[in-house]
């Protein structure tokens, strides 16, 4: 009979102790998670828009082509960290006419562009 007894409350014991702090533990694990998806989320989606609507990014090189009529230059530039390119020959878009001016074949350009859609566009030069 005694044996029993306090095996039993043995039992119950190690029932209490191991049962609260597994459940609790539980509760606030799944709390954290779901706090921490709902973060990574928000953050996710104002990254990608900052990103696609005002991030810019600078680059240098030397004009290769200007095209008046199709609002674009060609640019031999160098590496860009931010857009993690090599240096290469592209064409980008001209935001508008004025800065189109500013670009005459062969010279060498500091500028800044944005990445608009599959387009990216200077925004700047000097
Ligand atoms: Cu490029």
């Amino acid at each position: 009979m005694k044996k029993a007894n306090r095996f039993s409350l043995a039992a119950v014991l190690v029932l209490l102790v191991g049962t609260i702090p597994l459940s609790r533990a539980q509760g606030m694990g799944g709390m954290d998670m779901m706090g921490k998806d709902k973060k990574g989320m928000e953050m996710k989606s104002m990254g990608a828009d900052k990103k696609s609507e005002t991030q810019s990014h600078k680059g240098v090189g030397t004009v290769k082509k200007v095209d008046p009529a199709a609002g674009k230059v060609t640019i031999a530039h160098g590496p860009i960290p931010t857009m993690k390119w090599p240096a290469m020959n592209m064409t980008f878009a001209v935001k508008d006419k004025a800065l189109l001016g500013k670009f005459l074949q062969d010279k060498k350009v500091e500028f800044e562009f944005v990445e608009q859609g599959s387009d990216y566009v200077i925004t700047s030069v000097k």
